[in-house]
Order: C-alpha cells, then structure tokens, then sequence
C-alpha cells in the first residue's frame, strides 16, 4: 500500500467513527428532523446520552482497571483505607456541576419546544381564512400571532382534523379529515387537541412530543413541517379494544398544494352535505313517512 492510500484510509477512520457515533446515538434517541421542537428534544436527548456514556466509559473503565490491577495475589495485603475528604469533595461538586449543567441545556432548549416560531417566508399565508389568525390567552401562538390552527379530535378509534375556514356563522361547515392531517410545509401549525369519549393521545414522534387529548380539556400543541411527506404516528395511550387501530398521519406539501386541496376538500363536503339534505327531503315526502312500523 502506497504511503498516499493508507493516508486515505486513516483519514477515513475519523469520519467512519463519527458516523458510528452518531447512529448510536440516534438509535437511542427520539426520531426528529420534520419539525425544529422534536429536533430540540432530540438534541436534548443526544447531549445527555453523550454525557451519560463518557461517565459511564469512566466508572467502568475505573471498576476494570482496579479489578485487574488490585486482583488478589499470593502475599498481596490489601490496604484498608478509611475516608478520602478530596476524593468525596471531587466527585459530589463534579456530580453537581453536571447536573447543573443539564439542568440548564434543558431549561435553554425548553422554549423553542414549547414556543411555536413564526412560519417560513415560503410557508403558507391563507390571509383570508378565517381562524389563522388567533388571539388567546391559552394557546401559545407565535411571535407574529399568525398560525395555520387546526382542531384535533379523538375518538373511539379515529383521529379527526377540523381545518380553519367555516362556512356558517355558527362554524360549521368547516373542512375536515380523518386519520390524515394535510398541512402546508414551514408554515406554524398549532394544534388544539380534544376527545369526544376516552383520553386519547396525539402523537407524530417526526413532529414533537405526545399530547394527550382528555374529554373536556383542551390540549394544545405546535409544529411546523420543515420537508413535504408523511410523518406516521398513532394514539399513544391506551383507549380500548380498537387502540392498536388508532393511527394517524400527517402528510406535509407544498403551500399552494395544500390550499388547493383544502378548497377541494371543502367543495366535497359541500356536495355531500347537499346530496345528503337532498335524500332526507325525498325521504321526508315519501308517503308514510315518519310513521315508524315495529318491525
Ligand atoms: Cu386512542
């Protein structure tokens, strides 16, 4: 091998490691890289792994090297030692500086997961949608008060998405889905999440942490689609026998797809809606209508 190729491969060696590194490190750590709040958790994740494997290398690494050393020999007197006032003083403040330390990475990191950011400038504007733009004293909305705001609703064992836009004043007529929410890239969304029956739980582990969704509360979450495609989760809390069926997913698209495919989804409830008011009128005439024979 020539002096220049095993240069190459030393060179690779470093990158090699760094990539081992980092798929361990991502194994055992949350998935992320769809929206910037499950990024920060998964960071959060990595620093104390990270932390928590160098201490874990030293305490075992020390146990072993004793062990070997200090292994029993013919004639070896094991010396009885009674107290080492640095030793202790060391390894509390060292413990305490570490968490210490943790402590405050979490506490840095904890507003931009909590906090939603404004959307991208290539994000969705749906300026006259009525519900985009929001005021409250619950939800934590961001910087410009401007999010795509969508109603989550669990149920016995479907997850429903109500979209901003009602067509009546009394906000019916509003879009809707199931078990796929459709949402434009780098756009905020917040979420409200309820339950019509059970608690359930909203989870999309790509896009942040777990919500719970308890009958008569509102739970309220964020995150903003960074890249188009589908993000898959499910309930995350046992709901009953149909739980395992529960599973939901997020398919994030281009802004101008989403509007177009919010209009459409609005047009197809409205054709239902009238086809279906059309039936009831037609039943309502028939004769004998309203007179209920017992089977
Ligand atoms: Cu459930």
């Amino acid at each position: 091998m020539s002096s220049s190729a095993s240069c190459a491969v030393l060179n690779r060696i470093p990158a090699a490691l760094g990539h081992a590194i980092q798929s361990t490190l991502a194994f055992f750590t949350p998935r992320s890289g769809g929206s910037p709040n499950a990024n920060e958790i998964d960071s959060l994740y990595k620093i104390t792994l990270a932390i928590a494997l160098v201490i874990f290398v030293a305490v075992e690494g020390a146990l072993l090297y004793a062990l070997i050393r200090y292994r029993k020999r013919k004639g070896a007197v094991a010396a009885q030692i009674r107290g080492n006032t640095r030793l202790e003083l060391g390894w509390t403040s060292a413990a305490a500086v570490i968490l210490l330390a943790l402590a405050v990475v979490t506490f840095t990191k904890l507003s931009s997961i909590e906090n939603p950011p404004n959307s991208g400038p290539n994000g969705a504007t749906l300026a006259g949608d009525e519900g985009l733009l929001f005021a409250s004293s619950k939800r934590k909305l961001p910087p410009n008060g401007k999010s795509l705001n969508i109603t989550v609703i669990g149920r016995q064992y479907i997850w429903q998405y109500v979209y901003p836009g009602a067509s009546e004043p009394d906000g019916l007529g509003a879009p809707y889905s199931y078990e796929e929410m459709v949402v434009p890239t780098n756009t905020t969304v917040t979420l409200d999440v309820v339950s019509e029956d059970v608690v359930h739980e909203w989870w999309i582990p790509e896009l942040g942490g777990k919500v719970e969704a308890v009958p008569g509360y509102h739970s309220y979450t964020w995150f903003k689609a960074l890249k188009t495609g589908v993000f898959e989760g499910q309930c995350a809390f046992i709901c009953g026998r149909g739980h395992a069926r529960m599973i939901a997913t997020v398919r994030a698209v281009p802004p101008a797809q989403f509007e177009e495919w919010l209009s459409k989804r609005r047009q197809q409830i409205k054709e239902a809606n009238a086809a279906a008011h059309e039936a009831r009128e037609k039943l309502g005439k028939q004769a004998g209508a309203g007179q209920v024979e017992n089977p």
